[in-house]
């Protein structure tokens, strides 16, 4: 039963660089643990029953551990961000796939760090997200905000934005966050597109964008997924994709990732804990579908 892949999950309760929006997802990983509690205690004998293939995949005995909480410093940001790393590196170097609950999209940076201080080679980003957070650096908001994650991770030695693709961005941005993404031949499917393509087909076109890399990172903002399903979330983007397809996508690609984050769950706007339980089943996905490879 060794041979399956087993995870980590840590929280990192922190939403200081909620800069825009609501804060709040401090309160997330607490929440999504409690939800996690009900999925969790399926797994039984090292097995769980999967309804969508009828039929039982092994994940043993140890499939997910609550490592707790990274330790946050709500005052210092740069701080929380090392500690963040640090937990991912330790994860990642004791041969785990770390699950990272924020917290605020600003913990993109220091989970992609941590990613690439404890591997070698190409690092590449899938980042699911509504929004572009190519921000460099503004006067209301800093450089290390919510909005800046995947500007500041694409400044690491080996990620480069041909490694990388962005997922499910909608509405309008600023020009020149568009400039950067042409200049340096950054890709993303918007969340129209994926709506119009489909599960699958996106996951293909992930997949084969982002072959090059060693390593890949997937990086979920709850706002990828529409707020009709997942109101608990830093912002409301209309046009989002459905729970159903955050989890068909994120089951085809764990196989394939060495880390995960999700971010911007906010219990203080949500509705009886849908979006909390949604990001429960995105984690728990994630690990039952990834424990069976590389
Ligand atoms: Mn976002």
């Amino acid at each position: 039963m060794n041979n399956t892949r087993q995870f980590d999950l840590w929280g990192i309760p922190f939403d200081g660089e909620s800069t825009l929006g609501w804060p709040g997802s401090r309160y997330a990983p607490d929440r999504v643990r409690a939800c996690a509690r009900w999925i969790n205690m399926r797994i039984q004998q090292g097995k769980v029953y999967c309804l969508e293939t009828d039929s039982e995949i092994a994940v043993g005995d140890q499939l997910l551990t609550d490592r707790g909480d990274v330790k946050v410093i709500p005052n210092d940001t740069l701080k929380t961000f090392a500690a963040t790393s640090s937990a991912v590196k330790s994860s990642i170097q004791q041969g785990r796939v770390p699950i990272m609950i924020g917290g605020d999209d600003s913990l993109l940076f220091p989970v992609a760090q941590g990613v690439h201080e404890a591997l070698s080679g190409r690092i590449g980003i899938i980042h699911f997200d509504s929004h572009l957070d190519l921000m460099d650096e503004s006067e209301l908001q800093g450089r290390h905000s919510q909005s800046s994650g995947m500007r500041r991770s694409l400044e690491l030695a080996r990620i480069a934005p041909t490694d990388c693709i962005q997922v499910c961005e909608r509405h309008f941005n600023f020009p020149a966050s568009g400039k950067f993404k042409h200049d340096n031949d950054l890709m993303h499917l918007s969340a129209r597109e994926v709506l119009k393509i489909g599960a699958e087909a996106t996951v293909a076109r992930i997949l084969a964008r982002v072959k090059q890399a060693d390593h890949l990172f997937l990086s979920f903002d709850i706002d990828s997924v529409d707020p009709a399903y997942a109101p608990g979330a830093g912002a409301h983007e209309p046009g989002g994709i459905s729970s159903d397809q955050a989890l068909q996508m994120v089951e085809m690609l764990a196989p394939h990732c060495a880390a995960m984050a999700i971010t911007e769950v906010n219990p203080t706007k949500d509705v009886g804990d849908m979006t909390s339980t949604l990001a429960a089943y995105l984690a728990f996905s994630f690990a039952v579908y990834g424990s069976q490879q590389q």
